[in-house]
């Protein structure tokens, strides 16, 4: 069968996903919002081949255990109608340092590699549910610029959808606060902040609408509104996650030295907004015009460690051998 190979892009929640109603088919409490970016991304190559034995997978050339991705060739498999086993191939596209090597772009590029792979031409809406199956972030990352997760109420209804490109320059600088390994994967700080937190019910009831007044601001241009919704979507989580027990957060002194510097900005004026995920690293909603006079102002405390981006393309296919 032929090899195909797919690139998807990692992408940041504006309006974030944390925690799920369905840990099987990864359905989410609330819709979430995300910008794909453009810098940072997963090539993956799939091939399904008649004398493996088992399924084989490397990343960045190293040879990986399977008991993720097998999982997931099982629901493309049973899709395609095929049982072989497959070869997949990743390699990541992110600085090491940046923190950002995240499961969207990884289950995105498999989705798309795997499910043409096994003779399969789903559309983008059936792509995002099979991407979902892996990682909820994969979900929105088979979409270039906006998408919006709709939080469904089963495995047919829970899938992301494109959101019209605003008439705005968005661009986004990622602070490299921390390149280290994460203390808790998200997964299970998200399992039990669902389980013990006593603001979970409350960021639900917040973050859900969060989402729609995100839509809204975007439809109308309003950057000052998309960047407040941002940033109180990404602090009410974080503050959910703070209020689990055990008790926990992701920041760093450093964390709080990028927010701060991000308050400054706008008091002076300049239209940019913090944005922290499952790590410390702190992410600048901004547009384009601004990102030199940021940069600037992060030059004192983080020189050589800010990256820039600007919004990012749909998953595609990239190679077909
Ligand atoms: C997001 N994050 O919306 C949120 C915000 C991190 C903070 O999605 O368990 O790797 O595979 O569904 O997608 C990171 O969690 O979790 C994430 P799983 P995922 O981007």
């Amino acid at each position: 069968m032929t090899a195909i190979t797919a690139r998807a892009h990692t992408n940041i929640a504006l309006i974030k996903y944390w925690g799920k109603k369905d840990p099987k088919l990864i359905l989410p409490y609330t819709d979430s919002v995300s910008l794909t970016l453009n810098d940072f991304y997963t090539d993956t190559t799939v091939e399904f081949v008649d004398e493996l034995a088992a399924d084989q997978f490397s990343l960045d050339g190293q040879a990986q255990v399977t008991t993720k991705i097998t999982p997931f060739l099982n629901l493309v498999r049973d899709l395609a109608g095929i049982n072989l086993f497959a070869r997949v191939e990743s390699t990541n596209h992110v600085p090491t340092a940046a923190g950002l090597a995240s499961s969207a772009s990884a289950y995105a590029a498999l989705a798309l590699a795997a499910s043409r792979a096994a003779g399969l031409n789903l559309d983008q809406q059936a792509l995002s549910r099979l991407a979902r199956r892996g990682s909820g972030s994969a979900t929105r990352s088979i979409y270039g610029g906006l998408a919006i997760w709709h939080r469904g109420e089963d495995d047919a209804t829970s899938f992301a959808e494109p959101l019209p490109t605003p008439d705005l320059d968005l661009a986004m600088l990622v602070v490299l606060v921390d390149a280290g390994p994460k203390p808790i994967s998200s997964r299970n700080l998200m399992a039990n902040t669902v389980e013990t937190s006593p603001y979970y019910p409350a960021w639900v009831t917040h973050n859900q609408q969060a989402a729609q007044q995100m839509v809204t601001a975007l439809a109308q241009n309003d950057f000052a509104a998309v960047g407040h919704l941002t940033e109180q979507s990404s602090m009410q989580m974080h503050a959910t996650i703070l209020a689990s027990d055990p008790a926990f957060t992701y920041w760093t002194p450093e964390t709080l030295k990028a927010w701060a510097i991000v308050k400054q900005l706008r008091a002076d004026g300049i239209p940019a907004y913090a944005t922290m995920d499952a790590g410390p690293n702190v992410k600048i909603l901004t547009l384009g015009e601004q990102v030199p006079k940021i940069l600037n102002a992060l030059q004192a405390d983080f020189a050589g460690r800010v990256l820039t981006t600007t919004p990012g393309p749909a998953a595609k296919v990239i190679g077909a051998q």
